[in-house]
């Protein structure tokens, strides 16, 4: 079984770099911000859960790093997200903001634009980001996962020094063009070609359902050269032939902008296609650290279900008593709270795992798999313990549902990755 990556770099101080931007952003916030009554909002309670006491099993780099963004989330997501979502409107002013609280790439090195920090913090941090809305998630683990890691890993020094800074501080946008029209969960068949001309190779070919296209300053781009095999390349949205047009329509996601990629004659020089890497492996392993995250991220979603639930439950009185109080609820809460546990130990170990170089991609899948399936499951039952009310956009629980929906498809849909366990253990391909 291949292994995600390389053991990351771990600055030692990174961490506490963070933390310490995390503190002043916090601090300016405060001052200036949403607390002052600018607008009426409703309060955020949520709370975290931690049943089997794993932030003893984290390191205080890691609390601060998730309770700064658990502050930033009910600061600047939660008083917007349902408008916005409502409007299917994505809050590009939240661009800006992700990379002050340091959420694009917080496992890369400070010096290429990252945070810095280990794998956990990364995961805790797209926890706290998709407890507020996957959309939100989705903005950060496209630029950090899928825009950051590539360029780090595969671009040359110029183009890491090029392009890495402006994206860690969210002064460019990236997006990550992998899924055709035609080849969605089978990336191994796409059209999208690559054909040499001296300095410069001609881009033609689209992609379909692209995280950010319609604002991106650049695409990290998958195609294949004359010789068949897949190339991955930086390709400016400035330049002649590119375009990206919005996809509407979508009732999951809604707070989050996905467009399409089409080039047509795109001549991109060949110092931004990468050199050292060919096949799928390539863009397979930005996906590995992009859904390595989207598993930390969904159980977000899910406490976020859980706690509104349980509160709703012991608030809400039908007759003459709690809801909470009754046994069949009980049960709905006992079971939430059980799966939800189970994700937050399978997530530790994964990330223990990948801070030592050791998480393999099955084991990711695994895990992608397992906690967003989790997570839509508790987002159905939370909405049946809120009755009506859970329909409604006064709670979080149906924005989350739907969301999930996309979840469970992107990054590799939950029979994709069941059938990658099923090769993993039985060592048969089952997918053609
Ligand atoms: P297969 O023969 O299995 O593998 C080809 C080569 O890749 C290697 N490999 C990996 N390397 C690194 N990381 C991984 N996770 C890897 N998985 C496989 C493998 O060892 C092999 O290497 P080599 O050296 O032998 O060439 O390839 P296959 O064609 O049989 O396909 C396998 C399959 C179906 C699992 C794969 O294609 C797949 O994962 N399909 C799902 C597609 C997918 O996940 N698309 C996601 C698009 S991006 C997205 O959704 C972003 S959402 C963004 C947001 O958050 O908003
Ligand atoms: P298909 O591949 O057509 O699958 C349809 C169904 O068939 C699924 O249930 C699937 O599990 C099943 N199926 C397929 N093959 C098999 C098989 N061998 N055995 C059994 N069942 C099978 N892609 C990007 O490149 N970049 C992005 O930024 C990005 N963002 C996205 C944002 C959103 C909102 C959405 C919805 C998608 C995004 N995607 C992105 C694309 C996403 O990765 C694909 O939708 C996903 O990989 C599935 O591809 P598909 O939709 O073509 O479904």
């Amino acid at each position: 079984m291949a292994k995600m990556q390389e053991k990351p770099a771990i600055w030692p101080f990174g961490g506490y770099i963070s933390a310490f931007l995390f503190a002043a952003y916090l601090c300016a916030s405060l001052k200036t911000g949403c607390m002052t009554g600018q607008k009426s909002v409703k309060t955020d309670q949520y709370q975290g859960h931690d049943y089997y006491l794993m932030d003893e099993l984290l390191s205080q780099d890691h609390l601060m790093a998730r309770d700064a963004v658990r502050d930033w989330v009910k600061q600047e997501v939660s008083p917007i997200i349902e408008d916005y979502s409502n409007r299917a409107a994505c809050p590009t002013h939240l661009f800006k903001g992700l990379a002050e609280i340091g959420a694009y790439g917080p496992s890369l090195p400070v010096e290429y634009g990252g945070g810095g920090m280990d794998e956990i913090a990364y995961g805790v941090i797209m926890q706290e980001l998709e407890r507020g809305d996957s959309g939100i998630r989705s903005m950060a683990s496209v630029q950090g996962s899928l825009v950051m890691y590539p360029i780090f890993r595969y671009a040359s020094e110029e183009l890491k020094k090029k392009y890495l800074p402006k994206l860690g501080s969210g002064e460019m946008i990236g997006c990550f063009g992998l899924t055709e029209p035609d080849h969605g969960s089978n990336p191994g068949g796409m059209v999208t070609k690559i054909v040499d001309d001296g300095d410069a190779y001609i881009l033609n070919g689209a992609k379909m359902w692209i995280t950010n296209s319609p604002v991106a300053d650049l695409a990290v781009v998958w195609a294949k050269d004359e010789e068949g095999k897949i190339r991955g390349m930086i390709v400016e949205s400035g330049w002649k032939g590119f375009s990206a047009p919005e996809i509407h329509g979508k009732w999951s996601l809604r707070a989050s902008i996905t467009g399409e990629l089409v080039f047509e004659d795109v001549r991109v020089p060949k110092s931004h296609v990468f050199p050292d890497v060919k096949g799928l492996k390539g863009p397979l392993s930005c996906l590995s650290k992009a859904r390595y995250g989207i598993a930390w991220g969904a159980v977000g979603a899910a406490l976020d279900c859980y706690d509104s639930a349980l509160r709703y439950s012991k608030e809400r009185e039908q007759f003459g008593r709690p809801l909470a109080g009754f046994q069949l609820t009980q049960k709905k809460l006992a079971e939430m709270i059980t799966e939800i546990t189970k994700a937050q130990l399978l997530v530790w170990r994964l990330g223990s795992l990948a801070n030592e170089g050791r998480a393999t991609p099955a084991q990711i899948s695994m895990a992608k798999r397992n906690n967003v399936f989790m997570a839509l499951e508790i987002a159905r039952e939370a909405r049946q313990i809120h009755g009506g009310m859970g329909i409604t956009n006064e709670y979080p629980i149906m924005r989350h549902m739907m969301n999930l929906e996309t979840v469970l498809t992107y990054e590799g849909t939950h029979d994709i990755h069941l059938l990658i366990t099923g090769q993993d253990v039985t060592g048969l391909n089952a997918f053609s």
